[in-house]
Formats: C-alpha cells, structure tokens, sequence
C-alpha cells in the first residue's frame, strides 16, 4: 500500500509523564496512565511520493511550520528504516482540536502518523509495536494508541508501549479557562526539570509507586481511590515544574481556583478530582452520573465540556487532502 489514513484521539494523564531517561528513543523515566478521548481526533493521510526530493506536510489544509515538519520528517526517517524504504511522503493532517482549547496535539498527532504512515510504508505492526512507534514521535503519543484507560510502561526500547487497563467508568470536564499560548514547550520544561529540580529524583521514584497504586485502584474500579491520586499527581507534577530553575509556571488564578471549587464541591458531596497539564487549563474527572453536574458547576470558571473515554488509532477509509483514494 502507498497510501494510509488513520485517525486518533487526545488523551489526559491520570499519572503523568514528566521527564525522559533517553530523548532520541522518548524513554519515559517513570511510566504513566491516561484516558483516551473521544472528542477531537486528528486525521492523517500518508502517501509515499517516490519522486519527491523531501518530505511534505500539510495541516488544516496549510504548509506546516518549520518545527512541525521537521518533526514530522524525523519520525518518517524511523518509519522508513524499518520499512528498508528511502521514499519521501506527502503527509496532510486535520485536527479538530481547538488551537486555544490547551489540549497538546502532539498525542494525536503522531499516533495517527504511525498508523497511517506504518501502512502507507507496508509495516504490519501490532498495537504494541504501533505504540512503541508512535511514541518515538511524542511520548504521549504512545498512550493514544490504545482506547479509554491506558498505562504506558517505563522500561527500554522493547518494554516501552501502552496497553489497555481495566478501570471505574469515568468522564473527564475539560476547562477552558486561559487561551494563550504557553511560553515553555512541555519538551523543553521536561529537560529542564530534570536538569536543575532538587526534586527530581524523588518524582521518579515515587512517580513509580503512584502509578502502582492508581493500576490497584483501576483493578478494583474504585473512582475514589484514583481520583486522589490523580489530584495528588497533579500537583506534585506543578510543584516540580516549579522548582525548575528557571522556575515554570503553568498554572495561573484561575487554575487554583478551579482546583479550589473541585475541592468545595467535594465537600459538598459531589465528587470530582482536578488534573491539568503543561498550561493553564483545567480537567476534571467525575463519574459518568456525576459528569454534566460538574460541567455545569463549574462552567462560570470558564468552558466546561464533558468528553468520555474514546478509540484508540484506527485505519480509516476517507483521505485527508487533494486526491481522494481509498486507505484500508
Ligand atoms: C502527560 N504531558 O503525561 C504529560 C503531563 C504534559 C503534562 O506528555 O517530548 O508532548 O513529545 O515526549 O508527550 C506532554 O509531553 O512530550 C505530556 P514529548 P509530550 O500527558
């Protein structure tokens, strides 16, 4: 086959991944567990172009900017050499995630790429070689491959993928609270942290222990137990940031003080858990009765959207961008 699309969704960490113990492979230095979404996915077309000098890409119908297109090429270069393959690829993207929404792009991103491009190149790989693929793109990306509640391994080359996890049924309230672009690049701050914070060490190991934990909790669908520890997660993750020097700062006012109202609510016995990533916003997880309740409480923080938990990276019939043809 010389032409694939695949589409996939985002995902949010319930144990985050915060910092690498290779940067060429993306080895996480302590594994993770995240919710696949079923809102905002990213559809990818690959088709090998044997012509052509260089690789290109399109997003949203638009060139792609240089850093992106570097990137895109980069994981190409892995795609191509396990595929024993020199051709160079046109790739067009779509993302239905809101620019200014704070949701990275970069999971679904490169896990639509390497199903896309696998098939386009004529690997065959299983979801776990598919996972350990995508992650060579983005870290994140790895968890993106796997449907609902996924738990990415720390480990080496071989050890490294995401595979699905039993769980509590939950959704997740995605608040929008700041739309501007964050300063420091998760890549970047990962590096960082782990270069300059006293802290580090500690966050690794005992990122390993929480995520046992979180894992027991899924086992015995208790939504109590794994929404302490996402919250608890959660702010160790800032409080290490913070300690970076330079110190980073993602959270602002109004993240508090959406961690704050989470916390009232709580006491009031509506029970939800705040995460938040590498920015300002805010997420919320509930369970499924719960959801439009939470949204609703706290929609006059921001926008409050409830979303489930989502596919994982498939193969799909309809291209993205100017030749239509048929992938599968
Ligand atoms: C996570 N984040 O577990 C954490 C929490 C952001 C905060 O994974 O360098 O884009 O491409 O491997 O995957 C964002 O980092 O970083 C991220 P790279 P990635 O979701």
């Amino acid at each position: 086959m010389s032409e694939a699309t695949a589409r996939a969704f985002p995902n949010i960490a319930l144990v985050k991944y915060w910092g690498k113990r290779d940067a060429r492979l993306i080895l996480p230095a302590a594994g993770s567990l995240s919710l696949t979404l079923d809102a905002f996915p990213t559809t990818t077309t690959v088709r090998l172009d044997p012509d052509a000098a260089t690789d290109s890409f399109t997003l949203n119908g638009a060139p792609g900017a240089e850093v992106p297109t570097q990137r895109v090429t980069r994981f190409l270069d892995v795609v191509r050499e396990l595929a024993g393959s020199t051709s160079h690829a046109r790739v067009d993207s779509l993302s239905e995630i809101p620019t200014d929404a704070g949701l990275a792009s970069s999971a679904a991103g490169f896990a639509a790429l390497a199903v896309a491009a696998s098939a386009a190149y004529g690997l065959d790989l299983d979801a776990s070689a598919l996972s350990r693929l995508a992650r060579r793109g983005s870290g994140s990306a790895a968890r993106s491959i796997v449907a609902g509640l996924a738990v990415w391994h720390a480990g080496d080359d071989a050890q490294s993928y995401a595979e699905g996890v039993d769980g509590p049924e939950l959704r997740m309230v995605i608040l929008t609270l700041d739309r501007s672009a964050k300063r420091v690049s998760s890549r970047e701050a990962m590096v960082r942290t782990a270069a300059t914070s006293p802290f580090y060490t500690g966050w690794v190991t005992s990122t390993a222990s929480t995520l046992e934990e979180a894992l027991a909790a899924c086992r015995a669908g208790d939504f109590t137990a794994l929404g302490l520890l996402t919250e608890l997660h959660a702010l160790r993750m800032h409080a290490l940031i913070q300690s970076a020097d330079p110190p980073i700062r993602y959270l602002k006012p109004a993240s508090i003080a959406a961690f704050d109202r989470v916390e009232e609510l709580r006491a009031a016995g509506l029970e939800c858990y705040a995460t938040a990533d590498a920015g300002p916003n805010v997420v919320v997880i509930a369970k499924p009765d719960d959801a439009a309740q939470v949204a609703d409480e706290l929609a006059v923080l921001g926008e409050a959207r409830v979303v489930g938990p989502g596919p994982g990276a498939t193969l799909i019939a309809d291209a993205v961008g100017p030749t239509r043809g048929a992938a599968g």
